[in-house]
């Protein structure tokens, strides 16, 4: 057993030191993905794994990998998690795992502490999909769910590519998509929900992430007078898509403990006295259970169906993401178990209800995460908070998994 501990006060300084980058006024982040923010912040990473004498590699698609070696020749342990944020995102969403990631680096590396198998960081490309959809495009490509070339084409609302902007922040890297091997993935991250608070529990043992499914829908009406067009003459879009929040609101509570939400909507012409004549929104469906989301599914296109009807508009509704439900590598959950026992730290299980890099990464090596608290559960808000003896207990934890696993 070792008994290496890693600096709680160089991992907070890191956090609070990159939580500037992009930092708000309200305290939060908007690091969104391939913005020079999220340039700057990636350099910081590179410079900090470098100094370690680290080889950092990035593939096509903007992932980047910073390597430790190890005594054998075998594929690395992954650490690592995702550095771009929401619009309104959190100090600690994402970037907890990196730099947790970091402190195992520096504390190995201060302790000139040999491990079996090579050590990698990584920071996954575009996790969020809040400005790129969908959500996990950088590890979905490594895992072979997406190509580069779909990847490349994904548009932001101002209608600039993926691809573009990768290339604008000059993180489009040589190593081919899928190339960086893995022998397994260790990544930490909050919860993002309220469990683990409420029970005052110390760690999540992560055992699997739950299936979800992003639709985009288009409903098209006809603009005219607000004040001359009879109610009965009327194809409001706005009135469409507004049955269409209240039904996934609806759907999602008929399913428990499945969740829905309506996160983006667009008005055109968004004037106050003109009917609206098209609206753009988007559905996010998650759930334990693919069957369920497939019956929540059938009754949002019967729902779209009925808009376009009662509101004589054309409607398209697509799905542009579809992740399903994924259990962890036993064995993985196993060694977090036994880290967190060995340091007498609580804990309980936990199926992940946000999204991970991991639920893609567990695709083509064995994967698991570890979760802390966050403060309330909140998380996608400036206000997300994680505490100074949580991260530490996290970072503690995750050195303890991956040492385990070295061993084996
Ligand atoms: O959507 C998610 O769950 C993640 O935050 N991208
Ligand atoms: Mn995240
Ligand atoms: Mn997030
Ligand atoms: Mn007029």
């Amino acid at each position: 057993m070792h008994n290496l501990t890693i600096d709680p006060d160089r991992l907070w300084r890191s956090i609070m030191e990159t939580a500037a980058i992009g930092g708000t006024p309200k305290g939060g982040i908007n690091r969104l993905a391939l913005t020079d923010h999220d340039r700057q912040v990636r350099d910081w990473l590179k410079s900090a794994c470098e100094d370690l004498g680290c080889t950092v590699t990035v593939d096509e698609v903007g992932n980047m990998f910073a390597v430790r070696p190890g005594r054998l020749d075998v594929p690395p342990i992954a650490v690592g998690s995702h550095l771009d944020t929401q619009p309104t995102g959190g100090k600690f969403d994402g970037i907890l795992g990196v730099l947790a990631g970091l402190e195992l680096l520096r504390t190995l590396d201060e302790a000139g502490y040999e491990t079996n198998a090579p050590l990698m960081l990584v920071n996954w490309t575009n996790e969020e999909g809040s400005r790129f959809s969908p959500a996990m495009l950088g590890s979905g490509v490594h895992a072979g769910v997406f190509d580069r070339a779909y990847a490349d084409s994904r548009t932001d609302r101002q209608g600039v590519t993926f691809g573009e902007a990768l290339d604008e922040i000059g993180y489009r890297g040589p190593a081919k998509v899928g190339s960086t091997a893995f022998g397994a993935m260790f990544e930490l991250h909050i919860e993002q929900g309220p469990i683990l608070e409420a029970e005052e529990k110390a760690i999540g043992v992560v055992t699997g992430v739950q299936g979800m499914r992003w639709y985009e829908i288009a409903l098209t009406g006809r603009e005219a007078h607000t004040g001359s067009t009879p109610m009965s003459l009327r194809r409001d879009a706005l009135v469409g898509a507004a049955r269409i929040i209240g039904a996934v609101e609806a759907i999602a509570r008929a399913h428990p403990p499945g969740v829905g939400t309506v996160g983006l909507v667009e008005v055109g012409p968004n004037s106050r006295n003109v009917i609206p004549g098209h609206v753009f929104l988007t559905v996010d469906f998650r759930h334990p259970d693919d069957a369920a989301l497939d019956v929540m599914e059938k009754a949002l296109f019967a729902t779209v169906e009925e808009a376009g009807r009662a509101s004589g508009l054309e409607h398209a509704l697509r799905q542009v993401w579809n992740s399903p439900a994924v259990a962890f590598d036993p064995a993985l959950v196993d060694a977090v178990r036994r880290a967190a026992d060995g340091l007498g730290l609580s804990w309980r299980e936990i199926v992940s209800g946000a999204g991970h890099d991991a639920a893609y990464v567990a695709r083509i090596a064995p994967t698991t995460m570890v979760f802390v608290p966050c403060a309330g559960g909140l998380s996608h808000n400036e206000a997300e908070a994680t505490s100074y003896e949580e991260c530490r207990a996290g970072a503690q934890v995750l050195l303890a998994a991956v040492l385990d696993h070295d061993r084996r």
